[in-house]
């Protein structure tokens, strides 16, 4: 055990790979609001470098977080003083991650088309671009790749469009990894597009939404990100622009949105993982976005899809008054989470961002709610902790298919509710 443990650090220190040994994941069950301010106290003190991958929110929902080694001990004394209920989800986090690294050194191969592509592994940034491009290359006459814009550290940042005809019909968005370490997503982006491509012509569904709408699909949202992700951290979230005046990198690309920019639900400390950024669309990554949609004028659904949880949300995050549209989209998630969960049983939770997990200012869809884009939801793929972020790639194509039922649901209600 401990010979393995000093191979995967020195593995790692070659690779020049951020180490997470002994680091564990905590599940805190804060019984009331006393013991939500104890946790929120822990997260106050930076020096112990945690990462809360959930919460703190409310009393009653778990708080996950990751604690570096070094922390633990600490962590645990003052969770016991306060009396307040913890257990170990994950072991050490190093672990799964060699295990992922195993995983993906199995499929090395790179694949010559989207027939041989392996879907149920994870993928670097190179790969996945080049998926795009094989994909155009075999479906011209549906899908084209779209340049945004650029990144911060000046990547091109890329969106298939999905399209049978006609300029400029009511469309569909999709986002997958805005939060770069949400590895599923982007994985279920891929599945999702190589989906597209099978089903046109052949499920009368998609069909029918193509032949009336297109779709844009932005598989890798945060490049950046993504590819420090490989790098350099496995669990980075944010962008990874430069502060000034700061020696901490990086804004939390779902709290750059202009829509109650900078007020509570996120942090104006750019240490932190939530740090809104210096104004509303600082981030080129954000910004693309905006100047693509407010461009387009014709989009009428907008998904921006994060990991984990399980969760179905529409807006507010930045405030708990219901918006205009609550009730249809309440229903409608309703019938979206039950599609889901038909085909392997997995349970979601649906509702406002606001009442069900926290406050979120600044974040994606709120900003589409209010430019009037009435169908504007935020999915939490799974799982609801075991994993978290590091959700084994054995899920990935069971997660990409169910999703893909929720889509479906929401995408057919757009084309029948014209508005
Ligand atoms: O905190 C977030 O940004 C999201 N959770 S995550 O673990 N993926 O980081 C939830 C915020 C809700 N998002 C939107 N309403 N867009
Ligand atoms: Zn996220």
């Amino acid at each position: 055990m401990r010979v393995l443990l000093i191979l995967s650090v020195l593995l790692g220190a070659t690779l020049g790979l951020e180490n997470f040994v002994g680091h564990q994941v905590l599940r805190i069950s804060a019984a009331d609001e006393a013991q939500v301010q104890k946790v929120k106290e822990l997260e106050d003190l930076e020096h112990l470098q945690l990462d809360f991958w959930r919460g703190p929110t409310r009393p009653g929902s778990s708080i996950d977080v990751r604690v570096p080694f070094p922390s633990i001990q600490a962590v645990k004394i003052f969770l016991e003083a306060h009396d307040i209920p913890y257990s170990i989800m994950i072991e050490d986090v190093q672990s799964l991650l060699d295990e992922e690294q195993e995983q993906m050194f199995a499929f090395q191969a790179r694949a010559r088309s989207t027939d041989s592509f392996s879907y149920a592994t994870y993928h670097t940034l190179d790969e996945i671009y080049s998926f795009m491009d094989m994909l155009v290359a075999e479906n011209p006459q549906l899908v084209s790749k779209m340049e945004i814009g650029r990144t911060y550290e000046n990547r091109p940042i890329y969106v298939l469009k999905f399209s049978t005809g006609a300029n400029n019909r009511p469309a569909i968005w999709i986002d997958t990894g805005i939060h770069s370490r949400e590895w599923v997503t982007q994985a279920s982006g891929i599945w999702f597009a190589k989906k597209i491509t099978q089903d046109y012509g052949q499920d009368t569904v998609i069909t029918s939404i193509l032949n009336n709408m297109d779709i844009f699909l932005e598989i890798v949202t945060n490049p950046d990100g993504f590819a420090f992700t490989h790098s350099k951290n496995r669990l980075w979230r944010k962008t990874r622009s430069v502060t000034a005046g700061s020696s901490c990198v990086g804004v939390d690309p779902n709290r750059n949105w202009d829509s109650a920019f900078g007020m509570p639900g996120a942090s104006n400390n750019p240490c932190t993982e939530t740090y809104h950024g210096k104004n509303a669309n600082s981030e080129k990554e954000v910004k693309s976005i905006v100047d693509f949609v407010k461009s387009h004028g014709n989009i009428k659904g907008f998904i921006s899809i994060h990991s984990y949880s399980q969760l179905l949300l529409y807006p507010y995050g930045y405030t708990k008054t219901p918006c205009r549209d609550q009730q249809e989209l309440d229903q409608l998630a309703a019938a979206a989470v039950k599609a889901l969960a038909s085909l392997y049983g997995t349970k979601y939770t649906y509702g406002s961002t606001y009442t069900t997990i926290y406050q979120a200012s600044g974040n994606t869809v709120d900003w589409t709610y209010d430019q009037g884009i009435k169908y504007s939801y935020t999915f939490e793929l799974r799982d609801t902790g075991r994993y978290g972020f590091l959700l084994p790639a054995s899920q990935i194509i069971p997660t990409a298919q169910e999703t893909w039922l929720a889509l479906l649901t929401i995408m057919e209600h757009v084309l029948k509710n014209p508005y």
